[in-house]
């Protein structure tokens, strides 16, 4: 047998053998727990739905560039590379000329593949910032909250999130683990950028600590716990009444606010006046009073570590649940001891508790971008919506720039954004919007220029994510689909033609350039690392390990003075004026609940990450494709709300608000609260007017920010109703590519 070829993904590192013409996919052979999602890469890898040539919509070749409907089924002519470079250079330099590159949206955000070379963000930013500058996003749709909100609370959000309290010590030390979204172990087998040892399903079944699991769905802990179906979105209100409860039966730890915390006052004034007690929360968040009295005893008696999933930011006010759990904490006083404290997606991320290296990987230099405008990312429909208008984010008034020309490469904005419908009516606006991809996504069915990327199978890279033990040799294993290219040799053949080839490619080849990045690393690593060729013969190169036994916060802990934080005070900021200052309604200065007010429509959907997938990423893959009901999403559903609407197991339903509707296959399940529905992101999205017949939850969601703080995403909640289905269902038809015509036909 041949050694296999080595490769890695955001879920994990593999290696690929050609059995018969088939790709065959083996898990790396020290990964304790492969991923599920492998099996999405060998169906999806030569799917009719790649991009096989360079395509412009019909309507631009022949009215050239301006704003216009961009329906998902017009058709798109394929034409050759050298004719589709010459388009889009052309058009960069028009939009610069005219407009000034502040013009050029070039944010891109989206999680492309794993590789440190080939990563298509980097490659476009590089790029674009040698073409004159564009307009950039910042933060993610994963933490826009509390990316935003961290650094006035704990002096950075770095830390909370890439030095989390390590498993080890968790299993260890914690006693009771208060875990507001549980810990879902769908989640833990991705890290970005690569994952060789999937080592949290270990820990997990290591852990001691007796759980709670805060959430309305049963799954998201897969062992044993005790099970508080809240209500989604009021995790505020019973965190205040935990906190409520330790004030008032005299619970809490004075010495560690005193020492360690500015602005409890403000805080506990708030908690006793129109007291937040159990009462008051019961009737919020569905949880009884007597069971959150006795959950805040045990926290009071127990080494507690309070954990909160990223998902609890991504809603509407998200920054209140993050801040009130690290009051609730320091409450605790706990912050900085083995075992306790406080934690921020465990069960988001794999990395989130994990030990490996923390060093430095090789990097390809982004270069500078020379435009200064900036959107924070989620804001994306609002800018191409409202040019000029102004608006608040972190203390700032910023306003919209006017976008002519949108690039996009590495993301499917039409995966991750909400209310798609208005999306749509966004990506009219500009003169022209061009995308790199693999896959006829949504994406690139609403662009007027489509350029077929390579996917990592077919080009040399390496490879490894946050905390991996291993940097990967990700070899190509077979030949680019069709006239596919990698996006750096798209990009230079752009950059030639705007005059910056030698500035862009520094006369590398790429595989001069890995060769380069590698040795340049090599030359500055703590540790022997062997010659390029070394590394790329042997397939992998193991990293010096981390240390396994890490505490959140316990330098501060033992040295408030000497290693404060990086707030105004050095100390945690239970009330931040800082935040305060900013006079936002919607973001006070300390943790409040704030009430979302009514909505006509009786269910709450939970719009989570899938199980079956990495967002959009292999849809058509077999794992993905295997979960469809009739081929759209599952969506789970209470048979008590199923029953009063007459569906069944198996039905195709409607599910729908004011902004959409999408169809969906109804799976009924007990492990669900009550009134609320579950339909996970990345069904790619199908439009048949104001209908996703395929299931994309985001044609409901809400194209509204967390806060004026943050501007955070908050798709994670949308207020709904579903009904049966009647009749033949709509086909889904996003799997096959769109009408392609030749050159010929079209002119
Ligand atoms: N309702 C709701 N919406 C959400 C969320 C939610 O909780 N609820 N979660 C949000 C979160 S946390 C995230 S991170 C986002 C994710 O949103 P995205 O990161 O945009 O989603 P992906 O599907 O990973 O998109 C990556 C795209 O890059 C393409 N690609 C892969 N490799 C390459 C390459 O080498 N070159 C090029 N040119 N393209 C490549 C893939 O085919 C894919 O289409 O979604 C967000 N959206
Ligand atoms: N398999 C797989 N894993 C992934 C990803 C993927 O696409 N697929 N995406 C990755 C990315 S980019 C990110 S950012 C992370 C995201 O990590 P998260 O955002 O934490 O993940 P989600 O699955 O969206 O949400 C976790 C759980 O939170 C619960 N939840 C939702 N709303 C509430 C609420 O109001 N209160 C409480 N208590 N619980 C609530 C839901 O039941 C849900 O299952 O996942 C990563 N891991
Ligand atoms: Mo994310």
């Amino acid at each position: 047998m041949t050694r296999p070829t080595p490769t890695t993904s955001h879920w994990g590192a593999f290696g690929v053998r050609m059995n018969r013409g088939e790709v065959e996919v083996i898990p790396h052979p020290a990964d304790p727990a492969p991923s599920p999602l492998l099996g999405n890469v060998a169906s999806a890898l030569r799917h009719p739905a790649r991009v096989a040539r360079p395509a412009v919509r019909r309507s631009r070749l022949e009215h050239g560039p301006g704003p216009r409907p961009r329906a998902a089924d017009e058709e798109f002519v394929e034409v050759g590379w050298d004719e589709a470079l010459d388009l889009v250079a052309a058009e960069l330099d028009r939009v610069r000329s005219t407009s000034g590159n502040e013009a050029i949206f070039g944010g891109s955000y989206g999680w492309a593949s794993a590789g440190r070379f080939h990563h298509a963000q980097s490659q476009l930013h590089r790029f674009l910032g040698l073409a004159g500058g564009y307009t950039s996003s910042r933060n993610s749709y994963s933490l826009g909250t509390s990316l935003v909100l961290l650094p006035h609370v704990v002096g950075d959000s770095e830390q909370v999130v890439r030095r989390a309290s390590t498993w080890p010590t968790i299993a260890e030390n914690t006693e009771l683990l208060v875990a507001f979204g549980g810990v879902p172990e769908k989640n833990v087998y991705v890290t970005p950028g690569g994952v060789t040892r999937h080592v949290t399903p270990g820990h997990l079944k290591s852990l001691r600590a007796d759980v709670a699991l805060i959430s309305p769905l049963r799954t998201d802990f897969p062992l044993d716990a005790r099970w508080y179906p809240i209500r989604p979105g009021t995790d505020v209100a019973l965190m205040l009444a935990l906190a409520h409860t330790l004030v008032s039966e005299g619970l809490h730890d004075r010495g560690f606010l005193d020492r360690y915390c500015v602005g409890f006052a403000p805080f506990e004034r708030y908690l006793l006046t129109e007291p937040k007690d159990a009462d008051w929360a019961a009737g919020i968040c569905g949880i009884p009073a007597d069971g959150i009295r006795e959950l805040a005893r045990r926290m009071a008696r127990s080494r507690t570590l309070i954990t909160v999933t990223w998902s609890l930011q991504r809603i509407r006010y998200g920054e209140q649940p993050v801040w009130a759990a690290i009051a609730l904490a320091a409450l605790l006083g706990q912050i900085g001891l083995p075992g306790g404290g406080f934690g921020h997606g465990y069960g988001s991320m794999g990395d989130v508790g994990g030990h490996g290296p923390t060093g430095r990987l090789p990097y390809l230099p982004q270069g500078r971008d020379p435009v200064s405008t900036f959107i924070p990312v989620a804001r994306i429909a609002d800018m191409l919506l409202h040019p000029g208008e102004a608006y608040d984010y972190d203390g700032q008034t910023l306003k919209y720039p006017d976008i002519r020309l949108v690039y996009w490469a590495g993301g499917n904005p039409f995966h991750h954004h909400q209310d798609l419908n208005r999306l749509r009516r966004a990506f009219a606006r500009p003169d022209t919007i061009v995308v790199h991809e693999p896959y006829w996504t949504a994406t690139a069915r609403h662009a007027d220029i489509v350029l077929p990327a390579t996917s990592t199978l077919e080009r040399d890279d390496f490879g490894s994510g946050r905390r991996d033990t291993h940097l990967i040799a990700m070899r190509r294993a077979v030949e680019p689909y069709g006239e596919a290219r990698d996006d750096y040799d798209i990009l230079a053949g752009l950059a030639a033609r705007l005059g910056v080839y030698d500035e862009f490619t520094e006369g590398r080849t790429a595989r001069q350039w890995l060769e380069h990045l590698y040795t340049a690393w090599r030359e500055t690593a703590p540790f022997p690392v062997p010659p390029f060729a070394e590394f790329w013969e042997a397939g992998e190169l193991e990293l010096p390990p981390g240390h396994e036994r890490e505490t959140l916060f316990e330098r501060f802990r033992a040295d408030p003075e000497g290693s404060p934080l990086r707030t105004p005070s050095g100390r945690i900021e239970i009330t931040s004026a800082t935040v305060a200052g900013f006079g936002y309604d919607d973001c006070p200065g300390h943790p409040v609940w704030l009430d979302p007010g009514p909505d006509p429509h009786p269910l709450l959907l939970i719009a989570n990450q899938p199980s079956t997938r990495l967002h959009s990423q292999l849809d058509p893959g077999a794992v993905s494709q295997a979960s469809k009901i009739s081929g759209r999403e599952p969506l789970r559903m209470h048979p008590s709300d199923a029953s009063a609407r007459g569906i069944a197991d198996g039905d195709v339903v409607r599910v729908f608000n004011d902004r959409g509707a999408c169809l969906a296959g109804a799976v009924l399940s007990e492990d669900l609260r009550p009134g609320v529905v579950q339909l996970a992101t990345g069904a790619w999205y199908d439009p048949l007017g104001d209908l996703c017949v395929h299931g994309n939850p985001n044609v409901l969601t809400a194209d509204v920010p967390s806060s004026r703080l943050s501007q955070g995403c908050a798709g994670q909640h949308a207020r709904v109703d579903v009904e049966r289905f009647d009749g033949d269902p709509p086909p889904v038809t996003v799997l096959a590519p769109p009408r392609l015509l030749s050159r010929e036909v079209a002119s």
